[in-house]
């Protein structure tokens, strides 16, 4: 039995079609092991950073003729999982009574230029037992096809994550009270581009305000209660929906490959990180595999929710629904009869 793969989206063939202009960053990886005790990992980390980095770098948009080097500093801790920070930002403008910095990494990637010089642009933290007994490294981190150990975390989807902080998930405001350092209109009153989105009135419940992210998710963003770098809330708090994205900060699933959503871009989007586009991104199907359990998973990059895959015996016949998926970036399904089936994902 062969498989024709096709992947195609509905509201979106013109721009597949027309080959979308791809961002253009570069990512070096740098360590700071002086006693070398994390030397067998370092090689391993440097991949899974850079196809990190890479997954971001298909959706960001550069100065023309500017390749702009993002240099990631590694440490390790002893924290429990791990964390990702720009190591400065960059002034944007005064507005509403504050001063209003981006991220570090996005000025350079927005303007081309780095806003430290040969400093490390961002730093990324990671525990040590969590990277010794939970990360897992994918043995071919760019395509992202092998199946993730069901006991281990993907650590290309932890550095996804990390480095979504240091390009815009960040700010200053306090955790519990939303709080900015300085109120509006002090003298050097400050605050992030994320920070600047964020609704802390009526409160206790924390939202990000954004006119694309609203738009893409149907209202505010709910952010996790105490962790408001982070979007959703375990049900039955706000945003339950949301604790599968890339930026949930209630769970990170082991055995689960994570990808930039619709709606993490839509932040970014909001926040003013420059986008190569800034229409909805189509999801693409990576892999369809027949297992041998009569099964066939097919798995897609996961720039949206509530996708349909259909299936077709001939691009003359009608399609048939497949299944749907609220969330996710895979589904399986009883391998259908007949010798060739084309696939395709529709948003619902
Ligand atoms: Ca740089
Ligand atoms: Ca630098
Ligand atoms: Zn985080």
């Amino acid at each position: 039995m062969t498989f024709a793969l096709r992947s195609s989206c509905l509201w979106a063939l013109a721009i597949l079609s027309a080959g979308p202009a791809l961002g253009d960053v570069q990512f070096n990886v740098s360590f700071n092991d002086p006693d070398g005790s994390h030397a067998a990992y370092q090689s391993s980390i440097r991949s899974a950073v850079q196809a990190a980095g890479a997954q971001w770098a298909r959706y960001l948009k550069t100065p023309a003729g500017v390749t702009p080097s993002i240099e990631v500093q590694i440490n390790f801790g002893n924290q429990p999982t791990a964390n990702g920070t720009s190591v400065t930002s960059g002034y944007v403008a005064t507005r509403g009574g504050y001063d209003v910095f981006e991220q570090g990494m996005a000025a350079e990637v927005r303007t081309g230029i780095d806003p430290n010089g040969t400093s490390p642009d961002v730093t990324i933290e990671i525990g040590d037992a969590y990277l010794r007994n939970e990360m897992w490294f994918d043995p071919d981190p760019s395509t992202r096809l092998a199946p993730v150990p069901v006991t281990r975390t993907d650590a290309v989807s932890v550095f996804i994550h990390e480095l979504g902080h240091a390009l815009g998930f960040n700010g200053w405001r306090a955790y519990d009270t939303g709080e900015l350092p300085l109120a509006a209109g002090t003298a050097g009153a400050y605050c992030s581009t994320y920070d600047e989105r964020i609704e802390v009135d009526p409160g206790p419940e924390f939202f990000f305000t954004g006119a694309v992210a609203e738009a893409r998710y149907g209202g505010p963003l709910p952010l996790t209660s105490g962790n408001i770098d982070h979007l959703a809330n375990g049900a039955p708090g706000l945003g339950a929906d949301l604790v599968p994205d890339l930026m949930n900060g209630v769970v990170y699933y082991r055995g689960y490959r994570y990808f930039i959503s619709n709606i993490d871009l839509a932040v970014m989007q909001d926040i003013g990180v420059p986008l190569t586009r800034t229409e909805i991104f189509p999801p693409e199907i990576l892999s369809l595999k027949q297992e041998s359990n009569g099964l066939t998973t097919v798995q897609w990059t996961g720039a949206n929710y509530r996708l349909r895959l259909e299936r077709t015996p001939s691009l003359t016949s009608p399609w048939v629904v497949v299944g749907t998926q609220e969330q996710g970036t895979q589904l399986s399904f009883t391998t259908p009869e007949g010798d060739t089936q084309f696939y395709r994902l529709v948003a619902e």
